[in-house]
């Protein structure tokens, strides 16, 4: 019996796919997006698990539901899922969803070119470049993210059969160990995508052992569920590069809106850049994102607060600008009699 029926508009980001799910939304309980996204993770989880992973999906693929805004002055909410699980914030994401709704008006803005979008980790404004002479496509979209901090510094982590790394972890939307070049690590631009899927997981799992990320506004956006390895970049105009490893088997395309937005709040805690500062930061297949250090804010964490923060975290306002496009239209059906229904990966 068919379980569910989902229309899909399939675009990507900068070389990382976007399955923007266009109807078969589940009603989520809750006010906020964070509240929706537990809701979803709990009761309704079956649809990301069909639409993200094989058959219907792949490692890489990630998505979203577009839902009503939760905030008076919003125009949209958005629900981000992929292999993992839901995100918090995904950079990307974000792009690829602006550019499907708009160019399939799913979305009209209060203001033409604007959005305000509230997503699990809080509330973010869109800026969108729409039409020419050609067509009426979105060719680009500027994101203003939520804050990103650097949350730990010169972590040592021991890997057997690789040996030690020192290693940041920093918020982004999303908690990122970022491995920089060193003894035991070249660089991105000396490692095989072989190399970065074998190593990730367990650098991943170290880091989690050795330090408590809990974001302090919200106790729900916890955990390091990101690697972000650094190297030499392939164009001349890039600032830097990463390859950015996230669920099981997967290397970000893009170059990571919440990867680059947790790199610039690390070099911006080291001085390495400033306010107003553009960071172009490439991903493992050269596609680039441009990041700006929009604003610098400092995070007041209440007595209480879940991260058990004892004072006040520096932090940046980054933006993050690129591109998507649309490539198809899709209707997957999710049947109950197919032994894949929710899908597989392949380990
Ligand atoms: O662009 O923020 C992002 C992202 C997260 C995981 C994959 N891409």
């Amino acid at each position: 019996m068919i379980k569910g029926t989902f229309f899909c508009i399939d675009a990507h980001a900068c070389g990382n796919p976007v399955r923007l799910v266009t109807s078969g939304h589940p009603d989520l309980k809750g006010i906020t997006m964070s509240e929706k996204r537990q809701d979803f993770l709990e009761n309704h989880d079956w649809i990301r698990q069909g639409l993200m992973f094989e058959p219907r999906g792949h490692d890489m693929m990630s998505g979203s539901f577009l839902y009503p805004p939760c905030s008076e002055n919003a125009d949209a909410s958005i629900l981000f899922i992929e292999t993992s699980g839901c995100l918090p914030m995904c950079g990307h994401g974000t792009i690829g969803t602006v550019t499907a709704a708009i160019e399939n008006g799913l979305i009209t803005p209060k203001q033409k070119g604007r959005l305000t979008l509230d997503v699990p980790a809080g509330q973010i404004e869109v800026e969108y470049t729409q039409g020419n002479s050609i067509n009426n496509n979105v060719s680009a979209v500027k994101l203003y993210n939520v804050a990103a901090y650097l949350a730990h510094q010169n972590i040592e982590l021991s890997i057997e059969g690789l040996g030690r790394l020192i290693v940041d972890v920093s918020y982004g939307g999303n908690y990122y160990v970022i491995v920089e070049p060193q003894e035991n690590f070249p660089g991105i631009d000396q490692w095989s995508s072989n190399e970065i899927l074998h190593w990730s997981p367990i650098v991943r799992a170290a880091a989690s052992k050795a330090v408590r990320c809990v974001h302090p506004e919200d106790e729900s956006v916890n955990g390091v569920t990101h690697v972000l390895w650094t190297g030499k970049p392939k164009h001349n105009n890039s600032n830097g590069a990463n390859a950015v490893f996230y669920g099981e088997k997967a290397i970000d395309r893009s170059p990571c809106g919440t990867g680059t937005s947790a790199r610039m709040a690390q070099l911006y805690a080291r001085g390495q850049l400033s306010l107003g500062d553009t960071f172009i930061h490439e991903s493992y297949i050269g596609s680039q994102f441009i990041g700006k250090i929009e604003q610098v804010v400092t995070l007041n964490c209440d007595a209480d607060n879940p991260a058990g923060i004892n004072g006040k975290i520096a932090a940046i306002k980054p933006s993050i600008e690129g591109w998507a496009k649309v490539f198809g239209k899709n209707c997957i059906t999710i049947d109950d009699d197919d032994p894949y229904a929710f899908g597989f990966a392949v380990t």
